[in-house]
């Protein structure tokens, strides 16, 4: 770290830019078994959580992407009872499903117990989403844990870090294969799809393997200003509904970000995306 500042540059994936933010100091630097965790405090948007020197959230801008990972499918699936969060480590994507009063059982499996840990002592206001007595978490390897589920699930959101350290396999064909085998028949899948100006072939490839394996395949947008490119996306990939004409208007307290027409927006992709989700 520069002093006094944040600088989040070591992805190669940012081709020389950075994200730079002003700090009030450093709360903790910890080595897991698997990846280094950082929490830092900063002038402008609270506590930041990053993981292998990327940010992984502020708490001035996570709502923006919690909400949109989380009411999405929800929004979509017309009971979603049984929910698995893949990752999710700090809780925000917990926090975000338990607002829903027909979930009735979430698992969470994530596989650094050490991130919940930081999480639950730095983030409280993300970690109460392990509080709900309906929430599990599962201290497992989620594209092991995958494996031995079947049928189970309504909706499966796929909260991960970048596709590189212990995040990589999930965004790998045979996991979407994984996913699709545990869900219930009318299953819908939500995952951490990267920035579309950062990872375009990354997006290709995943959409290229999930035409063969949903029936539905989309990718939508969300706005978070401490992300490189300011903005990221997620896969919506279901066996039966559709994200724009099965869409509910459930009634969920305290958002900030989603509302059903950003819901409806965030499907809208610029004129360059139409090449790189084509499949072809
Ligand atoms: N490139 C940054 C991707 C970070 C995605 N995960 C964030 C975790 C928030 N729960």
């Amino acid at each position: 770290m520069e002093s006094g500042w944040i600088v989040s540059d070591k992805n190669d994936m940012l081709k020389g830019r950075c994200v730079k933010l002003r700090s009030k100091g450093l709360l903790e630097l910890k080595q897991s078994k698997f990846q280094k965790i950082e929490v830092y405090d900063t002038v402008h948007f609270g506590k930041v959580l990053l993981i292998d020197d990327i940010i992984m959230l502020s708490e001035a801008d996570e709502f923006a992407y919690h909400e949109m990972i989380v009411h999405v499918p929800l929004s979509v699936h017309p009971e979603p009872e049984r929910v698995l969060i893949v990752g999710g480590g700090d809780g925000g994507a917990a926090r975000e499903v338990v607002k829903h009063s027909d979930v009735k059982e979430v698992h969470v499996c994530e596989i650094d117990e050490e991130v919940v840990e930081v999480c639950r002592r730095h983030l409280p206001a993300l970690a109460c989403g392990f509080d709900d007595d309906r929430v599990e978490v599962f201290y497992e390897d989620a594209a092991l844990f995958i494996k031995e589920k079947k049928g189970l699930y309504d909706v499966i959101i796929v909260d991960s870090t970048d596709p590189i350290g212990p995040g990589e396999s999930l965004f790998r064909e045979d996991f979407y294969r994984d996913m699709h085998a545990a869900l219930r028949e009318d299953g819908v899948v939500v995952t951490q799809s990267e920035s579309m100006f950062d990872y375009r072939d990354l997006i290709s490839s995943l959409f290229r393997f999930n035409k063969g394996i949903y029936s539905k395949v989309y990718y939508y947008l969300t706005l978070v200003p401490t992300y490189p490119s300011g903005t990221i996306g997620f896969s919506f990939c279901s066996k039966k509904y559709d994200p724009l004409s099965d869409l509910k208007d459930k009634k969920i307290p305290g958002l900030m970000y989603y509302t059903s027409e950003i819901h409806r927006a965030s499907f809208v992709l610029p004129g360059f995306m139409g090449s790189v989700i084509s499949g072809d």
